[in-house]
């Protein structure tokens, strides 16, 4: 028995260190380790743990029992189980666009995995005015693997619905049910709102009767329509990237939704990007550059998430009725329009609610963030109130477009 066997406890670096030396087989016995503290999400902490002799290296990630940004959100260890069990699935059905996992620990709630330090958070580096060609074929293929081959479409039902049980998430659920879809349509006191754009939020958002039912409708969709196994959380701060690879992470929100949810989750974070691009680049070429870049990998995203979608479900549907025709242009219709109204709610809540995101809130020029923010929950608000509308590529970038004219 040693101190990592006994009970769960919440390790600092050097514990982290010993952990790795004693309930790993990944270094070898001289090996001279390090170890920082890397993690800058929400929730959780990220120890990179590195042999300085032969240059190996591994990520810890531990699960805290409240969240890192408040200790109002208390939440189950579980979610390390969780985290390590769909990485594993997730390598199965997409491989090389997640990081390998090597260990769960169900008492440290820990799981260790590939380091993947030669890749760079996808947000940091397009708030850096970075440009990834390839991000929008490698994110439309994980997303069509992963979603569609997990559904009732694909999958015995039996056996699907084992994976409900599995991935059965309540509390993080919970976080997104009152994070995306409840606070940000209301005055809560959880709510952070630029004051320069609080006007605009109290009348565009808080006092529309017509937005807040429509919110209700998306709230009961996403509690209720056991579609696919999401990854629960797809926005830029969960994907690494480098020129030629793209490595989705942090899949702690996993559970069975609305497929929609992660796809429209991918476009209101570029959205934030092109927002950022928009208010920060003084170079006028450069910055048609980069909105040109991001415009095309919205489009992208959405017409070669159709066009995969449609070549995998032909390969590999398994349910009858699925097959009647007609059925796939119903079923692909529903995603579409749950990814427009995900769009909106995404880009609603960073801005209103309690989780904003580095490409608005880096912006320094107040009316120039006032600018991006206005815009974004314009786009916003018609995303989710004309979710039907949205069919293709150019249809999303076409609103980006009418309400960047509008505020900037
Ligand atoms: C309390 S957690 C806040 C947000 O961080 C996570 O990444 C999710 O997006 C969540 O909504
Ligand atoms: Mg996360």
């Amino acid at each position: 028995m040693t101190v990592f066997t006994s009970g769960y406890f919440t390790m600092k670096e050097a514990e982290a260190i010993e952990y790795s030396r004693t309930q790993l087989n990944y270094f070898a016995p001289d090996a001279d380790l390090t170890c920082k503290e890397i993690g800058d999400g929400n929730l959780n902490y990220v120890f990179r743990v590195v042999d300085e002799k032969s240059g190996q290296s591994i990520i810890i990630k531990q699960a805290g029992p409240v969240a890192r940004i408040s200790d109002e959100f208390k939440l189950s260890t579980d979610r390390n189980r969780i985290e390590s069990e769909i990485l594993t699935l997730q390598a199965k059905l997409a491989p090389g666009f997640v990081p390998q996992m090597f260990n769960y620990d169900p008492v440290m709630n820990c799981c260790v995995m590939e380091d993947l330090s030669d890749h760079e958070i996808m947000r940091t580096a397009l708030v850096n005015h970075k440009k990834f060609p390839l991000f929008a074929d490698h994110i439309t293929t994980f997303m069509v693997k992963t979603l569609l081959l997990t559904s009732d479409v694909v999958l015995g039902h039996k056996e699907k619905k084992e994976l409900v049980k599995r991935f059965i998430n309540p509390e993080l659920c919970e976080i997104s049910e009152d994070l995306v879809f409840t606070e940000p349509f209301y005055d809560c006191p959880r709510n952070e709102v630029f004051e320069p754009v609080r006007d605009f939020v109290a009348r565009e958002f808080w006092a529309d009767e017509r937005l807040a039912l429509e919110t209700a409708k998306l709230k009961f969709e996403f509690l209720n329509n056991a579609q696919s196994l999401l990854h629960g959380d797809l926005h830029t701060g969960s994907i690494f990237v480098k020129e030629n690879s793209t490595k989705v992470i942090d899949p702690e929100f996993a559970f069975y939704g609305p497929a929609g949810y992660d796809i429209g989750n991918v476009i209101a974070n570029l959205i934030f990007a092109y927002s950022n691009a928009k208010a920060t680049i003084e170079d006028e070429a450069a910055r048609a550059d980069q909105l040109d870049y991001l415009t095309n990998t919205i489009t992208d995203v959405i017409d070669l998430f159709i066009e995969k979608f449609n070549r995998e479900w032909d390969a590999n549907v398994t349910e009858q009725t699925a097959k009647y025709p007609g059925f796939k242009e119903f079923y692909l219709d529903g995603i579409l329009r749950d990814t427009a109204a995900v769009t909106g709610l995404e880009l609603s809540r960073r801005i209103i609610g309690l989780a904003p995101v580095k490409d608005i809130v880096s912006i320094e020029d107040a009316d120039k963030r006032t600018s991006a923010e206005k815009t974004c929950l314009s786009a916003a608000k018609t995303f989710i109130l004309e979710r039907d509308t949205f069919k293709t590529g150019d249809d999303f970038v076409k609103l980006l477009k009418e309400s960047e004219q509008k505020y900037f």
